[in-house]
């Protein structure tokens, strides 16, 4: 049968089979497609063929992706882990307080969604508790973000009818990521409150690093609608790229780059004649933006 991979545990998969039936599978023999070289063969989002004749089903094969996400592998070993595969689009959940998401982070998702070719949401929620600054600073994000094609959405998961939000989404398979705390969960039940998602206390999400699941998840919000949600997003990094392909997915700097003196040796930090410099200094590039752009080409950890 055909399925779907929902769910997994390093050693079992769950898969939505065609027959909207949830199976409990594992994979049993060698898998192959071609040109994987991470650590987990078969990876949340996956389209399968599987065998249900025994009591665990077993994935037979993966079908071709039309995408997928890499991750820096938790234990550095070099090796990739695919956080997931056939992906629409990111959403990425972000707040100006409890607790504030810095744009280094923001920009980190952004670029990373950019360099496997995939559209980007930006949601800023918790819209209800912005005070007149946090305002400002929401709808200066947002002009920034909607100049460089990502959609940007300011709501309230708490108090909002998430219309606009519903209409992003539907029919498609999103991504979602933010740090702990943004509320990535309540919007989830305010869109399908049938999936019952814990959400956690305001004073939780100082307590880093303690983390009850470690597995990325599907949720089945709708018709041909999923959300995987990625917990650790703090290890969410920029695998094999040097600053040349960075800038790439600054979509801002792409066009400008080009007229670098240096050209494509250009790593626009301290270069003389960078065009992409002059145009930070002329504002038509956000600080901001440049900024992370620095901490990521010179490989500084700015995950926060
Ligand atoms: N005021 C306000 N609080 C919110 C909003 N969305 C979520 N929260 C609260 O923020 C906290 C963390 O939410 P949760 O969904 O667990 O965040 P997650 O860790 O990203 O899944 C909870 O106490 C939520 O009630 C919102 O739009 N406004
Ligand atoms: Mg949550
Ligand atoms: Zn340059």
């Amino acid at each position: 049968m055909k399925g779907i991979v929902l769910r997994s545990t390093g050693s079992f998969y769950t898969v939505l089979g065609e027959d909207h039936i949830r199976y409990n599978c594992r994979v049993r023999g060698k898998i192959r497609l071609e040109g994987i070289k991470e650590t987990n063969p078969v990876a949340v989002g996956d389209q399968v063929l599987f065998d249900t004749e025994q009591d665990v089903g077993s994935i037979m094969e993966i079908l071709p992706r039309k995408n997928h996400m890499l991750r820096q592998s938790v234990k550095k070993t070099g090796h990739a882990h695919v956080l997931a595969a056939n992906i629409d689009q990111v959403l990425v959940v972000a707040t100006m307080a409890l607790p504030r998401t810095s744009t280094g982070f923001i920009d980190r998702v952004l670029v990373s969604a950019e360099a496997f070719g995939i559209p980007q949401i930006l949601l800023l929620n918790k819209r209800d508790v912005m005070d007149e600054q946090d305002r400002a600073v929401a709808e200066e994000i947002q002009s920034l973000y909607s100049s460089i094609g990502v959609e940007v959405v300011i709501v309230s998961a708490l108090h909002d009818d998430l219309n606009i939000v519903k209409d992003l989404l539907k029919g498609r398979t999103t991504l979602i990521a933010g740090h702990s705390g943004v509320g990535k969960s309540t919007l989830l039940n305010s869109i399908a409150p049938e999936i019952g998602q814990a959400t956690s206390d305001i004073s939780d999400f100082t307590a880093k690093g303690v983390h009850t699941t470690t597995f990325a998840e599907t949720f089945e919000i709708g018709e041909k609608t999923f959300i995987i949600d990625t917990p650790g997003v703090k290890e969410w990094g920029l695998v094999d790229m040097n600053a040349q392909e960075i800038s790439d997915y600054f979509p801002d700097m792409r066009t400008v780059r080009l007229d670098c003196k240096f050209q494509s040796r250009c790593l626009h930090i301290n270069e003389p004649g960078c065009a992409v410099k002059t145009a930070v200094a002329e504002g038509k590039i956000a600080q901001s933006r440049y900024d992370n752009y620095v901490r990521m080409a010179s490989g500084e950890d700015n995950r926060k």
